[in-house]
């Protein structure tokens, strides 16, 4: 299974990346995770990412894309990956058909997760309670959605042309959405 995983900040990507990579038996890749880590880590690329990232901006495409590409090659990705968050901008779609079509597979379904505008704000607000990430604050939260419906939304009716979208609903408890993901892929060829 190669699978993307869309939706607006704090629509509930990350959450359900890792029960959705685990049900299909792949990798689950999170390009914020990996830019974190990589932040935490004092790396030239964290070093690069952390300024726009706290500002709730886009890394920039040939950054990430160099990123992802580096770790689509590794070995555990060959049978299959999960992208969380990315791709993000209609350049990294391009990239990403590339890196693909390299593999000599393609693209399973984009799984896009929706949520109502006040209650992403209301999840992030309360993360910032309890994890204390950077980009939490009310500021950015809202500049991050901005950039999403500027940027990442144009994506879904890209994907929607391919045939490839699935929309799913991610209002509600964690485990009810994770079960409608699953009731929405398991009907796809693998
Ligand atoms: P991400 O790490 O992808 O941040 P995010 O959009 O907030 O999603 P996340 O996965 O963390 O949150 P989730 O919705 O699961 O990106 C961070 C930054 O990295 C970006 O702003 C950008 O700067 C950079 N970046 C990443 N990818 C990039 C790319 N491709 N190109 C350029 N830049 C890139 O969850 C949010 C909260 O909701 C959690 O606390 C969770 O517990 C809660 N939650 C989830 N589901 C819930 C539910 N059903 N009910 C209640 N709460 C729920």
């Amino acid at each position: 299974m190669r699978l993307i995983l869309m939706g607006p900040p704090g629509a509930g990507k990350g959450t359900q990346a890792r029960f959705v990579a685990e049900h299909f038996g792949v990798p689950a890749i999170s390009t914020g995770d990996i830019f974190r880590a990589n932040v935490s880590q004092g790396t030239p690329l964290g070093v690069e990412a952390q300024r726009y990232m706290d500002s709730g901006e886009y890394v920039p495409d040939e950054v990430t894309n160099r990123m992802v590409r580096a770790r689509i090659d590794e070995p555990d990705a060959a049978p299959g990956f999960l992208l969380d968050g990315y791709p993000r901008t209609l350049d990294q779609v391009e990239e990403l058909d590339g890196m693909i079509a390299h593999t000599g597979h393609s693209l399973d379904a984009a799984v896009v997760l929706t949520v109502d505008a006040e209650e992403l704000v209301q999840r992030l607000l309360q993360r910032a309670q309890t994890d204390g990430r950077a980009d939490d604050t009310e500021d950015v939260i809202r500049r991050r959605q901005e950039v999403y419906t500027e940027q990442t939304e144009p994506l879904i009716g890209v994907y929607r042309e391919r045939g490839l979208l699935v929309e799913v609903d991610g209002m509600g408890e964690v485990d009810e959405v994770t079960q409608r993901i699953f009731d929405a892929l398991d009907d796809i060829p693998q």
